[in-house]
């Protein structure tokens, strides 16, 4: 495979006004007419004065008719290869009308447009447009499109495209078609068809212009009583836009289909989101509160495209973090105004330091903007999606709400119908707000985590408190000896009684009494030294608080400073962060130690105390018991140990269950639910609390637990109880009730796919069913099916990311394991193949006997036949 540089980007040479599409859709394949109206593109210098010849994309197309202004074109001025289709002569303006075949049923890469059961659907981002017809399958080049759709009326009564429809009828042999019609131009990969035999949920909503937007959910039949929560959070986040953005809804109809078979989590079409079903329907039944969270902000994400990134959308796909970066920072936005803001920030920190932070570490890291790809699909990426985040997220500190706001207005307004670039929007952010925004630029081109070595002192004479801090920025493949950047660093002092102080810059600004007690520092340089005047003690300091920069802080916390911070910060975050960091410290210190090194008291002191204090913030406190995971401890370990680390953990676990085993009862009853299941913070706060007494009291095997969890199991009225106590009999050594649950709960539930899915998740990701003879077992299981990419990601993408211990075993035998199951599948849905593959990519991270099996299980698929791009690209990078 080739690469791609965005050096190389030059402007289409041709642009396509109109795309007008006719599909006929049959059992056996599809065909596909399209007519489209070309013009050369007067910003291309070059093809206006040559007159340069038309490239059009195409992936696995039989080509059937190319005609020109109605002229079949010869054969001697076309040509087709296995990517493009070459028309040497062409006109200034022309239509250009193309006849494929394609099968949509034997498309198993989930690209284009393909069959998802008795359904078709199409997935067209990031290049699948052309594996439907040639065409300009780059985001800078929109055209309005018409789209009209033939089926068999009786297999496919509901066919759907973008926009809005505006003529149907019948047609011959049973069959019937619809044409819509989308009046904004688009690019092709916001281009969606959906022909089906499907439910329709009707819903509207009035938009602050008093426009009524005509909702409509697509579901299969039996997934009628699941659209309820989507439809909901879709309201919800139509009013947030306008309320927070000044963002309407712009067409009549907006339609949201689920489907089972989707190689992502959804696709923000035009008008017509499609959504992987796990991704969308939820009812108190079937789906967990995490779950329901999930859905409420996937929806969300979905919808905010509309603007950020269908109005104003990616000038090339170097670009992608344009869209992706601020839509995710608009949903978590979005999600922490509809819960907890602390929350949503401490979940949005922990996958940035878990997860793109190694990814940031690893082979694959690139920068927010790539400089070069091989396979574009491999780059939708959590640096892209959540560090991207964090860089709009920062931008939004260093100017405040108001200039954001300002800033964004301009944004779209300014490049609305335009693809742009991710300098265009800090150009707009600098514009609005008269800040120079130079430096912070970096964030986009430099890979890489920030490193801040944070060290103090305390002049107790002058009163004066000093913090020095140094910015370092790793190596990262291709790129060396970077330049600091510009970091926003909000920080609080505390005095002994957990009071907050007053930050002083200066003695003036000490004498003014204007002195906040939280700043934002901004740090520029490689490294700064701050004052802090009018301190009658040395101070606590509560670091980078809410999280402010995607960075790493080292600092030598003493176990008292974190247990203090833990108990007053008025930073919420920072109290979770504090908790974290002493349970790590804890957990390292157990990490091959002997038997006698007891567990520090004060943490379980800490933990009784939140256990216990029920006037504690609920929620916060149902995060702060979660421990620190045994992928995070990894990411924080050269030369891990696997699992070692996860019996330093679970001798921590254990310790601290066994000595709160008492609490842990009480906890669990003080929770317990009488009215009826509500979906509100308090009602997921108390669920969560009594799901981790559950777990850590089943974890000992405790008789009182079991039968606490039996009950729970038993009388169960929504999932997220059923699936906790479930979870907890799992992990026990309750062999019994272990194989009772699961097979209770798969005679329960096996008619749905979606619950399914999470059975196999919860019996792969577990140390005890997650076996190796396990997960060959539940390969073969019958629900299990190679065809859907959520059951893939339940069995193998559960084993090889959540259950460590087993991946890692010794002998080799997950990495073994994954590797053939990568190969295997690189021939069916690559894209998937390429995903599946990152838990080998890290192989350096880990002890010599680990790290050269990982190596090894690499090797052999770097060897496979016909090795795709996309597994092509993972590979050799990695092992580069
Ligand atoms: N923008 C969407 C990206 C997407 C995608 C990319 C590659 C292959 C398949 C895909 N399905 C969806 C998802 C999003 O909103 O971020
Ligand atoms: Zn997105």
């Amino acid at each position: 495979p080739q690469t791609i540089y965005l050096s190389d980007y030059k402007v289409p040479a041709y642009l396509v006004d109109t795309a007008d599409l006719r599909f006929e859709l049959f059992e056996d394949g599809a065909r596909v007419h399209s007519t489209l109206a070309f013009r050369r593109n007067p910003d291309c210098q070059e093809n206006q004065e040559t007159g340069a010849p038309l490239q059009l994309h195409g992936d696995s197309l039989k080509l059937e008719s190319l005609v020109l202004n109605g002229e079949a074109v010869a054969p001697s001025n076309y040509n087709v290869s296995d990517e493009l289709l070459t028309v040497n002569q062409v006109p200034q303006h022309f239509t250009l009308q193309v006849v494929t075949w394609i099968e949509p049923q034997n498309n198993t890469r989930l690209e284009g447009l393909y069959k998802s059961a008795a359904m078709f659907c199409t997935q067209c981002e990031a290049e699948g447009f052309r594996c439907i017809t040639y065409f300009p399958d780059r985001p800078d080049v929109m055209a309005r499109f018409s789209t009209r759709i033939e089926a068999d009326k009786t297999a496919y009564p509901v066919l759907l495209s973008n926009g809005n429809p505006v003529e149907q009828g019948d047609l011959s042999d049973g069959r019937h078609f619809v044409t819509w019609e989308d009046p904004f131009p688009k690019p092709a990969y916001l281009f969606a068809l959906v022909a089906g035999d499907l439910l329709e949920k009707q819903d509207s909503f009035t938009t602050m212009s008093g426009r009524k937007v005509d909702l409509r959910m697509y579901v299969e039949p039996r997934n009628s009583e699941k659209c309820e929560y989507a439809l909901d959070s879709l309201k919800r986040a139509m009013a947030w836009d306008e309320q927070t953005y000044g963002r309407e809804y712009d067409l009549d109809i907006f339609m949201i289909v689920a489907v089972d078979d989707f190689n992502m989590g959804a696709m923000e079409n035009k008008g017509l989101n499609i959504f992987n079903s796990s991704c969308v329907l939820a009812s108190q039944e079937t789906a967990t509160d995490m779950a329901f969270e999930r859905i409420e902000s996937i929806v969300a994400h979905e919808y905010f495209h509309n603007w950020s990134g269908n109005r104003v959308t990616c000038r090339d796909w170097f670009q992608l973090s344009l869209k992706e970066g601020f839509t995710v920072f608009r949903d978590t936005q979005f999600s922490g105004d509809m819960g907890s803001a602390t929350v949503k920030r401490i979940e949005s920190a922990t996958v940035l330091r878990t997860a793109q932070f190694a990814e940031d570490a690893g082979p694959m890291a690139h920068s927010v903007r790539p400089a070069s790809y091989m396979e574009i699909t491999n780059f939708y990426t959590l640096t892209i999606y959540v560090k991207g985040a964090e860089v709009v997220r920062m931008i939004h500190t260093l100017l405040g709400p108001d200039l954001f706001r300002k800033g964004s207005d301009l944004y779209f307004e300014r490049h609305d119908g335009q693809a742009v670039t991710t300098d265009d929007f800090v150009k707009a952010m600098e514009d609005a707000s008269g800040r120079d925004l130079g430096q912070f630029r970096l964030w986009y081109e430099q890979a890489g985590t920030p490193q801040l070595a944070i060290s103090d002192e305390y002049d107790e004479s002058a009163g004066v408190y000093h913090l020095h801090v140094k910015q370092t920025l790793p190596d990262t493949p291709g790129q060396t000896d970077k330049q600091p950047q510009h970091i926003p660093f909000a920080l609080g002092l505390l005095g002994s009684r957990g009071e907050a102080l007053a930050l002083a810059l200066s003695a003036d600004e000490l004498a003014s009494g204007d002195a906040p007690q939280e700043r934002v520092l901004e740090l520029t340089e490689a490294s700064h030294s701050f004052e802090f005047h009018g301190l009658s003690e040395r101070p606590v300091s509560s670091l980078l608080r809410h999280f402010s920069a995607p960075v790493r802080v080292s600092y030598s916390w003493t176990r008292e400073q974190l247990l203090f911070l833990m108990n007053h910060d008025s930073d919420g975050f920072n109290r979770w962060d504090a908790g974290q960091r002493l349970a790590i410290d804890v957990i390292q210190q157990m990490i091959g130690a002997p038997k006698d090194v007891t567990v520090d008291a004060r943490l379980v002191g800490a933990f009784r105390h939140l256990i216990s204090d029920a006037d504690l913030d609920q929620a916060l406190v149902a995060k702060m018991l979660v421990l620190p995971t045994v992928a995070y401890l990894a990411e924080l370990t050269d030369g891990a140990d696997v699992p070692a680390i996860h019996r330093a953990r679970r001798r921590v676990l254990k310790h601290l269950a066994i000595a709160l085993r008492d609490e842990l009862v009480a906890c669990y009853r003080r929770n317990i639910d009488s009215g009826p299941y509500q979906l509100g913070p308090e009602a997921v706060a108390r669920r969560s609390l009594r799901n981790t007494a559950l777990a850590w009291l089943l974890l000992i095997n405790d008789e009182e637990g079991r039968s606490l969890g039996l009950g729970q199991y038993r009388d169960a009225d929504n999932m997220t109880d059923r699936m906790g106590a479930l979870k907890a009999f799992v992990n026990s050594g309750y062999d019994d009730d272990r194989a009772a649950t699961l097979n209770d709960f798969y005679q329960t539930f096996q008619h749905d796919p979606q619950v399914v899915e999470q059975w196999f998740s919860v019996q792969a990701a577990s140390r005890r069913t997650g076996q190796l003879s396990h997960i060959h077992a539940l390969l073969e299981h019958p629900a299990f099916d190679w065809k859907n990419p959520n059951k893939i990601r339940a069995v193998i993408g559960a084993f090889a990311g959540q259950n460590l211990v087993n991946f890692h075993n010794p002998d080799g035998s997950g990495y073994q394991f994954l590797a053939d199951q990568v190969c295997k599948l690189d021939d069916s849905n690559p894209q998937i193949a390429a995903r599946l593959v990152s838990p080998l990519t890290r192989w350096r991270k880990f002890a010599p006997e680990y790290s050269q099996q990982m190596q090894a299980a690499l090797m052999q698929i770097r060897d496979k036949e016909n090795l795709s791009g996309d597994l092509y690209e993972v590979v050799y990078k990695s092992l580069a």
